[in-house]
């Protein structure tokens, strides 16, 4: 069996940080979001004014008691929108398929993507620090081996946190804890468990099943798989995005022409092997230049034909970029592909060797996502990697 890694990314206090990002005056205190109505509710509230006893869903006037100095604001839903996009882009230089919950949180099926990083956790650490960098927000991430432990483990040890839940693990973590914490678990259900001597995960996961179905009816099976920590419900992604793309602001802006060169081919590289995966082929082919004064260029150039290939991208992106005058070191470089279609398959009888590329292409693909990325790289990626590493 092929082995699932779902992770599942949060962030932290979302509407409240936003705020303490943009007023630094605002950093460090108790901010509370919500209808500012005599019958608001909180929406969320910092970590600073949750040590207050403040939380979601509590009434403003009660959040106002607990802590008279907090500082109180009202929601701003259409510009947290914007951000909540910023991240979703940041997410999908991680994986094609991701499914939003909300404004702030989402699934990544991350299944054989590993070989990209040194570890999950490796990973986890990078999306946290991308969406730091570029968002400048804190994030909190779960992995796991399917979507009900990613999300548990994202929760764990919030806010900045980063917990792994491997399969074998996962008895051991989740046995302890109390049955709430299950999927479609709400107040009402809670109650008729405890009352039943059911009150914690363990317990359920080892309960007689018959015996559950009388106190939790239809649900009683699923129950008592999440209680195994058996889930198998897929991440649900968009289908068909509209553009596919990776993007890197460096560390230390690029100025070597070599180096600039080798972006393009690793960018080439990921964005051709994410349209295969989507089984998708795009026309449109656009790159961004981010110079150090932050001057940005954008260039795009539409294809007679679309294409998932990665020397097509390659060429066509050398090509945009080589018409752009660089005269600053660049601090980011971008490409993306857009303009997208559903993967056609063509039988070229008198083109033998396109063929026997796509053929090739195939088998590495089929061979990258069982054994990870870093198993078989063209000649020029595994030098790129290697030079990385020295
Ligand atoms: N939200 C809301 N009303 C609620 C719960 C949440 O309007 N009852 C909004 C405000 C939150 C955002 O949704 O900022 C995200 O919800 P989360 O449950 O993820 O809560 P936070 O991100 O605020 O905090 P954290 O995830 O750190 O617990
Ligand atoms: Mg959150």
């Amino acid at each position: 069996m092929v082995k699932r890694w779902i992770m599942h990314v949060d962030m932290d206090a979302f509407y409240a940080a936003v705020e303490q990002r943009d007023d630094q005056k605002l950093a460090g205190r108790p901010v509370i979001i919500g209808g500012l109505s005599k019958r608001g509710v909180v929406a969320t509230a910092s970590y600073e004014a949750r040590s207050f006893g403040i939380h979601s869903a509590m009434s403003m006037y009660e959040a106002r008691r607990l802590c008279r100095d907090g500082v109180f604001l009202q929601p701003r839903i259409s510009y947290y929108q914007g951000i909540s996009q910023q991240i979703r882009q940041v997410m999908e230089r991680y994986s094609p398929y991701i499914e939003p919950l909300s404004l702030d949180e989402a699934f990544l099926d991350i299944s054989g993507m590993e070989g990209h990083f040194s570890s999950l956790t490796d990973m986890g650490r990078k999306i946290k620090k991308d969406i730091m960098k570029e968002v400048g927000l804190v994030a909190s991430a779960g992995i796991g081996p399917n979507k009900f432990l990613a999300k548990l483990a994202s929760d764990m040890e919030k806010p900045d946190g980063l917990v792994i839940i491997p399969y074998e693990q996962a008895a051991q973590i989740i046995f302890p804890l109390p049955a709430t914490r299950l999927w479609g678990v709400g107040k009402v259900t809670a109650e008729a468990l405890t009352r039943a001597g059911f009150s914690m995960i363990g317990q359920i996961a080892s309960a007689d099943l018959q015996r559950l179905r009388q106190v939790c009816g239809n649900q009683a099976v699923t129950l008592q798989q999440l209680a195994q920590g058996i889930d198998n419900r897929p991440v649900e992604f968009q289908r068909e995005p509209k553009s596919i793309g990776n993007e890197e602001t460096f560390l230390n802006d690029l100025q070597d022409v070599q180096e600039i060169d080798e972006k393009w081919r690793v960018f080439s590289n990921l964005v051709a092997w994410r349209l295969r995966k989507s089984a998708l082929m795009g026309r449109t082919v656009a790159i961004k230049v981010r110079f150090s004064s932050f001057h940005t260029v954008t260039r795009s150039l539409t294809l007679a034909q679309g294409t998932d290939d990665e020397e097509k991208l390659y060429y066509t992106a050398r090509q945009l970029y080589n018409k752009i005058r660089v005269i600053e070191p660049i601090r980011l470089l971008g490409l993306t592909v857009s303009n997208l279609s559903p993967t056609y398959f063509q039988m070229d009888l008198f083109d033998k060797d396109k063929s026997t590329k796509k053929e090739i292409t195939k088998t590495l693909d089929a061979l990258q996502e069982r054994f990870g990325k870093q198993a078989i790289m063209k000649g020029f990626l595994w030098e790129i990697e290697n030079k990385k590493r020295t």
